[in-house]
């Protein structure tokens, strides 16, 4: 895809797959996030979304719903969705408050 005709939305979309698939090449199954794949995704590229980090594990295992300690894209599109509700939320008391 040549980046200089991709739109903005177009150009977030393909990041939130590269990112991925960057984080899920560094250790065992090229096409899955492990624990640790996960944990440096989210603490290196949401640290601003997601707030408790503390909780890493916890939200490992919700989102991993076939429980067998590896997220596949589709599980890792559920946290992107759920992060992306969160903004929409924000967004929209900012909307009523003007
Ligand atoms: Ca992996």
């Amino acid at each position: 895809m040549a980046a200089e005709s991709l739109t903005e939305l177009e150009v977030a979309i393909e990041t939130v797959v590269t990112t991925f698939f960057t984080f899920a090449g560094r250790e065992g199954k090229k096409g899955s996030l492990s624990v640790n794949e996960f944990k440096e995704l989210v603490t290196q590229q949401l640290p601003h979304l997601f707030k408790d980090m503390s909780s890493l594990e916890e939200k490992m295992r919700s989102l991993d719903v076939n429980q067998d300690s590896e997220l596949k894209f589709n599980e890792y599109w559920r946290l992107i969705g759920e992060l992306a509700k969160e903004i929409r939320k924000e967004k929209a008391l900012e909307i009523r408050k003007k």
